[in-house]
């Protein structure tokens, strides 16, 4: 324990924090002789004991179709699935459930937005504005809309740090700007954007503002209300949540604008063989049966998030994130790639003379999980001029052995490949 009094807190807090990865069941495990280093959280984080223990109750006991029966397990199974959107609703502090549509993940409510919104409203010569380090479900959609619209894709610059100044996105917007399309955080890079000074600019502009929340919401508060953009999109399964579910967020005026998405049941008021009438929102834009066992993870998932609190998993993980940042640098032949300040839990490096790939192999033999490669965000790797990076990404439930672990099992691929 520390005689200082403020560093006395810090480790306070840090022992506090560090009983949450008791609810990691997947945690407590060896990989190839070792304990597991868990550091690809920004891939896909590890699902919470609560998370499994809801979607196993509702998968034994309570699960029937939604919104169809009226047998009391039909019931149950559609007040579990609306409950979850009202936790989603209160955790994002979104202004209704009627804003709150459950996708396949963010991919897929970006497409949504890029088809349903954006479709019917580019002409040719309108601009959509991204910047260049998206990931690709926040580049490609657009790609394609470009093409069948003639519309332009527009690249905000960012700076050799990582970093991207409001400036770089705010200085790119003509009067044929129709969509800003922009993460909040870089998965690739770990860079924070400054969407507290860019989103209010493009609505004076008169911009609709989409935002790849999906590193966002793992690792901060987010309100959507206080964001100000139009839609945000985010994924169950980065923020201890299942796979195969995730959000659309978007204001209720826009969605209830929008046409359907896909046609089946549910979506519809009415079916005749002439016409169909579309369901009120959010329901409009879940046509068939939905993942039902998935959004029951993800209202677990929330619920748990909040009972750890987001800033204190803010606070925690940029600990972790100094510590870790601090080890890398120390090594010598590391180098991080993206060093904007600022900077959310997800460090990129290369290791002089060492593929990554090869690094992520050897590090794997001592029980270090880390992503390499292009992190679907090949532009941005383009950019830096490197072929891929191996990322390593943190989650509150990591702690300081998982950085002692990946540092050791550096040492290794020193040895083997110099
Ligand atoms: N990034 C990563 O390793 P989906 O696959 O739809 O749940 O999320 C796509 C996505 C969109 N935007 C950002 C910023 C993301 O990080 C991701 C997913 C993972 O970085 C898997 S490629």
């Amino acid at each position: 324990m520390s005689a200082n009094p403020k560093q006395a807190r810090e480790d306070h807090f840090e022992r506090d924090m560090a009983q949450y990865r008791a609810d990691f069941p997947a945690l407590v495990q060896e990989v190839n002789g070792h304990p597991l280093a868990f550091l690809d959280s920004a891939a896909s984080s590890q699902r919470a004991q609560p998370v499994i223990d809801a979607v196993t109750h509702y998968e034994t006991h309570d699960h029937a179709n939604v919104h169809r029966g009226v047998h009391t397990l039909s019931q149950r199974a559609t007040e579990s699935y609306e409950g979850a959107r009202e936790s989603v609703q209160r955790f994002i502090n979104g202004a209704s459930t009627r804003e709150v549509v459950f996708t396949r993940g963010t991919t897929e409510s970006i497409n949504l937005v890029a088809q349903c919104f954006a479709g019917p409203r580019l002409s040719a010569g309108d601009e959509v504005l991204i910047t260049h380090l998206e990931h690709h479900a926040n580049i490609v959609p657009w790609q394609m809309l470009c093409e069948r619209t003639g519309a332009k894709l527009i690249v905000a610059h960012v700076e050799d740090d990582g970093s991207v100044p409001a400036e770089n996105v705010t200085s790119r917007f003509t009067d044929r700007t129709r969509i800003l399309a922009i993460s909040a955080v870089s998965n690739a890079l770990g860079t924070v954007l400054p969407l507290d000074e860019i989103i209010p600019a493009a609505k004076a502009a008169d911009i609709t503002v989409v935002v790849d929340g999906a590193q966002a919401v793992p690792h901060q508060q987010v309100d959507v209300q206080a964001l100000g953009a139009d839609f945000f999109a985010f994924s169950a399964h980065k923020m201890v949540g299942p796979t195969g579910i995730g959000v659309l967020w978007g204001r209720e005026t826009l969605l209830d604008a929008m046409p359907p998405w896909q046609g089946g049941g549910d979506m519809i008021e009415t079916v005749t063989l002439e016409k169909s009438t579309w369901n009120t929102l959010p329901y409009k834009f879940e046509a068939g049966t939905p993942n039902i066992s998935g959004a029951v993870g993800l209202g677990a998932a929330v619920e748990y998030l909040q009972g750890v609190g987001m800033d204190n998993i803010s606070r925690y993980e940029h600990l972790l994130l100094n510590v870790l940042t601090e080890q890398l640098e120390a090594q010598g032949d590391v180098r991080i790639v993206g060093t904007a300040p600022g900077k959310a839990a997800v460090v990129s490096f290369l290791m002089d003379g060492v593929h990554p790939h090869d690094l992520g192999t050897i590090v794997d033999h001592h029980g270090v999980a880390v992503r390499t490669g292009h992190h679907c965000a090949m532009p941005i790797m383009q950019r830096f001029d490197v072929p891929g990076t191996a990322r390593a990404s943190l989650a509150f439930y990591n702690n300081r052995d998982d950085i002692d672990a990946l540092v050791a099992s550096l040492a290794t691929v020193r040895k083997l490949f110099k």
